[in-house]
């Protein structure tokens, strides 16, 4: 198959049960055709842009974060188009839709690897290596290196797996794969140009702090959000049935970090979560243990005695919730920083593109939620900032729309190798280089399948504009919803049929049917 298949040709052809992925990838060449910058992708796991100062700075301070937003581009509309981890990490990888590369949840495996972008660096000549969380189930393929955390990973501890073997290393999870990065970049081949992929597990659950923060926020509250008490009226049933409420659906001992706890006074649910809470805890040391016991024991008491209920304890869960969820990215915060030092002191700082990204966003407590997986904002909208000085403008985009699929045709792009046609997203080198491009999207697609599962999030996909979003619900409910953003940017006043918006929602539709037509969604 030519290189020069079109877009509506590759559509047909991946049509299920015509042409596998990895026959369409087999041809692609890796010509390049110009400079080819050295590049560090940094990809955290769940990180909420409010959880970053430069781009809200109420709950915590992430100064070296800022500071590559600062010196490089920040997107203020950077959106993830399932929101889930293997299905957003695949689109990363290969620029496709869930429903093109086959991820579409977090139980199935990306079958090809043939059309990564990492891959094709590595056959234009650049060396790659892959650090950290993969969570794509198959052995990675296009690295040099790799040394990834078996499935979700460990914070304390943790074990990896490299290509030849599986070994346990001592330590906090952040600092070690900061220390392994370092490690491949000190000893890479400097005669070639590189590709480092740096999977960092944190800010994923169960939230557990590295030792240098276990004490921070330790005397203050931070702010709740305005929806956390949201009794979703107006929504469709999913927004309530859904299994993701910090009041209700977090383990005193595994989230909550309530330990220890009188197993006899315990229900089904929370005897579980000291289960998994010891599983976690018992991979310390002693000296790791008892660093940590003395940070929580004293609030843990209070806890105890006061036993609180109702609102007083909703709000003691996100506080504890909030306050370990931010610790465990000072540690990434101070990782980038570890980086940025590096690049500086071996000269590297000004042709080296550094990413800071995650592969979705997180809710931070709004209507009352942990997790993602909804189409609301808090959970698709995620961080992403590109540092360049030999490429990038400095600023702040808030003009255009990048998904995640836009992720590897822009790096393919800016190394000078043509961009397979096979790819859904666009390459916004132009946006990063400062120009105006005047066709750019004006909406994308989003489809959320995981169902049932944990969480029980029902299956939805939907349409978002600037100022719009259009949400359908499907499976085991038939229902709406409609977001104006401008008025609504919480998200809880679903529009749908209040007569003032039918023409809005018409031509809402009509957007969401020419995207699902365009990008080869089956009815
Ligand atoms: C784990 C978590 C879930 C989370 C999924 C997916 N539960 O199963 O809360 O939604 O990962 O996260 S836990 O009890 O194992 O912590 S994802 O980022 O990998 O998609
Ligand atoms: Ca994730």
């Amino acid at each position: 198959m030519s290189e020069k298949l079109n877009r509506r040709d590759f559509l047909k052809l991946t049509a299920i049960g015509s042409l596998s992925l990895p026959q369409v990838f087999s041809s692609i060449s890796c010509r390049s055709k110009g400079s080819q910058p050295n590049i560090i992708f940094i990809l955290s796991d769940d990180h909420a842009c409010r959880a970053i100062s430069s781009y809200d700075s109420r709950l915590m301070q992430t100064p070296n974060i800022d500071q590559l937003a600062a010196e490089g581009m920040r997107f203020d509309y950077s959106f993830a188009t399932n929101s889930i981890c293997a299905p957003s990490r695949a689109s990363i990888l290969t620029g496709l839709y869930s429903h093109k590369h086959g991820v579409i949840d977090n139980t199935i495996e990306l079958k090809s690897q043939e059309g990564t972008f990492p891959l094709l660096f590595k056959k234009a000549g650049y060396q790659t290596s892959y650090i950290g969380k993969w969570h794509l189930k198959a052995t990675p393929v296009g690295f040099d290196y790799f040394c990834i955390l078996p499935g979700q990973g460990n914070y304390y501890n943790p074990d990896f797996i490299e290509k030849d073997r599986k070994y346990q290393e001592h330590g906090y999870v952040t600092d070690i794969l900061t220390e392994k990065s370092l490690a491949w970049l000190k000893n890479r081949d400097k005669k070639k140009p590189f590709l480092l992929f740096l999977g960092h597990k944190a800010p994923h659950r169960n939230w557990m702090p590295g030792p240098d923060f276990l004490h921070l926020f330790r005397d203050r509250d931070l702010p709740v959000p305005e929806t956390y008490f949201d009794d979703y009226s107006t929504r469709c049933p999913a927004a309530k049935l859904q299994e993701m409420r910090i009041a209700d659906n977090t383990y005193l001992a595994y989230d909550l970090k309530l330990y220890p706890l009188n197993n006899s006074e315990l229900n089904e649910h929370e005897k579980t979560g000291v289960e998994y809470w010891m599983s976690g805890y018992n991979r310390m040391t002693d000296e790791q243990k008892k660093a940590w016991d003395e940070a929580y024991r004293e609030e843990n008491e209070e806890f105890q005695r006061k036993k609180p209920e109702g609102q007083e304890l909703a709000l003691w869960k996100y506080q504890r919730y909030i306050k370990d969820y931010l610790r465990t990215i000072a540690s990434v915060d101070v990782s980038i920083g570890r980086l940025l030092e590096f690049l500086k002191k071996e000269g590297l700082a000004d042709n080296t593109m550094v990413i800071y990204t995650s592969d979705q966003g997180f809710f931070l407590g709004e209507h009352g939620w942990f997790d993602k997986r909804f189409m609301y904002e808090p959970s698709i909208r995620f961080p992403l900032i590109i540092r360049y000085p030999d490429g990038v403008k400095k600023g702040v985009d808030k003009e255009h729309m990048v998904i995640n699929v836009d992720i590897a045709p822009t790096l393919l792009d800016f190394a000078g190798m043509s961009i397979p046609s096979y790819m859904q997203g666009r390459s916004f080198k132009d946006i990063l280089q400062g120009k105006k491009i005047s066709d750019w999207r004006q909406a994308f697609y989003y489809h959320y399948y995981e169902y049932p599962a944990e969480h029980a999030v029902r299956p939805h996909y939907g349409v978002r504009t600037f100022r719009h979003k259009l949400i359908h619900f499907y499976q085991d409910m038939d229902c709406w919803e409609l977001y104006d953003l401008e008025s609504d940017p919480e998200e809880i006043n679903n529009v749908y049929n209040h007569p003032d918006y039918q023409k809005i929602k018409e031509s809402l539709m009509k957007e969401l049917n020419r995207l699902r037509t365009e990008l080869g969604v089956k009815p």
